[in-house]
């Protein structure tokens, strides 16, 4: 049970509290002035008591328990939809420190603005102490942290999202480094004022600062914003800590993949946001004998391990994921997943008090609330369900989870893989011709813009190892880390394969060519042919390219225009993508390791000639 205290800072006395947290906890007390603080402990009985406590204020909703048992719904201000790119910030000593792909403000004024608005915003409120680890407590790869909140829905979320526990309070003593993570949502409360469903700011702050791995958040409730250990910590903080002591924090997903024949696989794939990571990971194959297990959907920490291979964990305990798109055809894993105990936000609901969202099925049932609580007229043009609205779930749940999952000792990495949301330009599939060539490959990622962010939905951005969001410095370089940690590997043991796929071409109807989900094994059978030395492929300047032949597309439904507008690029684009990535490379200027703009100019050179050397390797 956590035991409220006010107003003092005090933990309770069961708490073994280390001197730096509670020095923490009563700084923050006296800059926010919450009425009452709360030291959590993770408990079950924590968590049911909050969901009381927001129901009754109407910040959750529950669903019709007999279809979706202890199930609630959150409808956000509509003001609070997203991840604000615009709004995050990277506050290292220097700009040069946190290079051109990220907001800086230098560190002291960043503070400075930050808490004129963050001076007294928890008054009518209660502070909630939650400390946490990313990853298995008794993992070397694990890290610790340390939020305050003053939601309560951020707490019944880091729940489910990440491991809490006021155990790790003893643990802390000994272990050296805790990240410091504080949140408001900026809506303190007068005397007297009643509050709304979903406090929050239209101002709005994510601020990151690097050298004291400080993470200071105001005026959002929402995801990534608010849900520090995820983005904020788990890959802005923890990429400069991976920086800084060797190791790879990313944005993966994490699976297992059994092969017909009985051999195991573990595979991490970058895609940006909804982009298909979640979708990966709980893969139903449609080759038969083939098994994809679930081990992370979003975030994947990776190091060296002690015989030279590169082992990976997944530091979260949840998924929050994209509801819109999911469906029992797409990903029956994920609907089987949600059958309860889940809180879903921003989606719409069903008269019978059940959720539905945009392709869950063909049509819309009628009257439908949509996700800002209004009925919802279909011919308004709008959807029902906000584009990213998400659901908040724990891994557990996951009837695909596979065994292993939390082992401390991770496991060992067979392949990465890069990808993006493009209608055109990236064929399905290519492989690097060695970690380094993969790490141009990842250095030149380009993907639609998806409603995951703020910003032109579709617009193409270049968004390498789909870290562009999240990269905690100047990722020129975090270009030259991947170097590094692949020469490390090469050195003391064996570096993964590196493929790149696409999902997401086009044809001239706009439809998409590829079947993708179930049928995404197709291409993670030509990896493993590759792997075990099965199959050939073609040299193109670009990759490596599947040969006619090597790709199982039996059963699918694939003209010969269709297999070329996937698999063959398209020179005068691919062209045209150099041109693009050499831009956005060159704005790292003197840092950027020129390993990378030599490849570019080498591929180039060789698609000026008639369209490449075809050769088989
Ligand atoms: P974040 O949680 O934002 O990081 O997203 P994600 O990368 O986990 O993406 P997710 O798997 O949730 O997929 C996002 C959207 O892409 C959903 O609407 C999916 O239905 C769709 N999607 C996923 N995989 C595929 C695929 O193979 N083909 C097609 N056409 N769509 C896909
Ligand atoms: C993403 O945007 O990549 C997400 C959702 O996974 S959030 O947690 O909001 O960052
Ligand atoms: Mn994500």
């Amino acid at each position: 049970m956590s035991i409220t205290q006010s107003p003092s800072t005090a933990a309770p006395t069961a708490f073994h509290t280390p001197a730096d947290v509670q020095e923490f906890v009563d700084l923050w007390a006296d800059i926010f002035q919450p009425d009452t603080i709360e030291w959590c402990d993770g408990s079950i009985a924590e968590k049911d008591r909050l969901i009381s406590l927001m129901v009754s204020q109407g910040t959750l909703e529950p669903l019709n328990a007999e279809l979706r048992p202890y199930s609630f719904i959150a409808r956000s201000a509509p003001s609070d939809v997203a991840r604000v790119e615009s709004r995050t910030f990277i506050c290292s000593t220097t700009e040069s420190e946190a290079g051109p792909t990220n907001n800086w403000v230098e560190p002291g004024q960043m503070k400075t603005d930050m808490l004129d608005v963050m001076t007294g915003s928890m008054r009518g409120r209660t502070m909630y102490v939650v400390p946490f680890s990313m990853g298995p407590i008794d993992s070397p790869l694990s890290r610790f942290g340390v939020q305050l909140t003053d939601s309560p829905y951020v707490v019944v979320s880091l729940h489910t999202m990440v491991r809490v526990s006021s155990d790790l309070l003893d643990i802390m003593d000994s272990h050296h480094t805790w990240v410091r993570c504080v949140h408001t949502v900026g809506a303190p409360l007068e005397e007297g004022q009643a509050d709304v469903a979903w406090p929050a700011n239209d101002t709005k702050y994510i601020s990151h600062f690097p050298d004291t791995k400080e993470i200071w958040s105001f005026g959002s409730a929402y995801g990534g914003n608010a849900l520090l250990p995820k983005k904020a910590f788990a890959l802005r903080i923890a990429s400069v800590m991976a920086k800084e002591e060797g190791w790879l924090a990313e944005h993966m997903l994490l699976v297992r993949v059994t092969s017909p024949e009985g051999k195991v696989y573990h595979l991490a794939a970058a895609f940006p946001s909804a982009c298909g990571k979640t979708n990966f990971a709980m893969m139903q194959p449609s080759l038969p004998g083939w098994k994809v297990e679930t081990l992370g959907d979003d975030i994947t920490w990776l190091a060296a391990g002690p015989r030279g291979e590169l082992r990976a964990i997944n530091p979260e305990a949840g998924f929050f994921g994209v509801a819109p798109g999911t469906s029992r055809k797409t990903n029956p894993i994920a609907m089987d997943t949600l059958w309860g105990n889940t809180i879903f936000t921003n989606v719409a609901t069903t008269s019978e008090g059940d959720v539905w969202w945009e392709g869950m099925s063909k049509t819309a049932p009628s009257d439908l609330t949509d996700w800002q609580g209004n009925a919802y007229d279909p011919s308004s043009g709008t959807t029902a369900a906000h584009p990213n609205a998400r659901f908040t779930v724990g891994i557990h749940q996951c009837p695909t989870l596979g065994e292993g999952w939390d082992d401390p000792e991770g496991v060992a990495i067979d392949a990465i893989i890069f990808g993006g949301r493009r209608s055109d330009t990236v064929p399905l599939v290519m492989e690097a011709r060695d970690w380094n060539h993969g790490v141009f490959l990842g250095s030149t990622i380009a993907s639609e813009q998806t409603a995951a962010a703020e910003g032109p939905v579709g617009k193409v951005r270049r968004d390498p190892f789909a870290m562009v969001p999240f990269c905690g410095y100047n990722m020129a370089d975090y270009f030259q880390h991947w170097f590094d940690v692949g020469s490390d590997l090469r050195e003391n043991g064996h570096t993964p394969r590196i493929f790149q796929v696409n999902w997401f071409s086009k044809n001239s109807d706009g439809q998409f060519i590829w079947p993708g989900f179930g049928d995404n094994i197709r291409v993670v059978k030509w990896m493993v042919d590759r792997i075990e030395g099965n199959t050939g492929a073609t040299h193109h300047p670009m990759g490596l390219l599947p040969q006619r032949g090597s790709l199982d597309i039996e059963g699918l439904d694939l003209t010969d225009s269709d297999l070329s507008a996937l698999l063959d690029p398209n020179t005068e684009r691919v062209l045209d993508d150099l041109d693009d990535a050499e831009e956005f490379l060159s704005k790292f200027g003197q840092k950027l390791p020129p390993a990378l703009l030599t490849e570019l100019q080498r591929i180039r050179n060789e698609l000026g000639g008639a369209g490449g050397n075809q050769a088989a390797a």
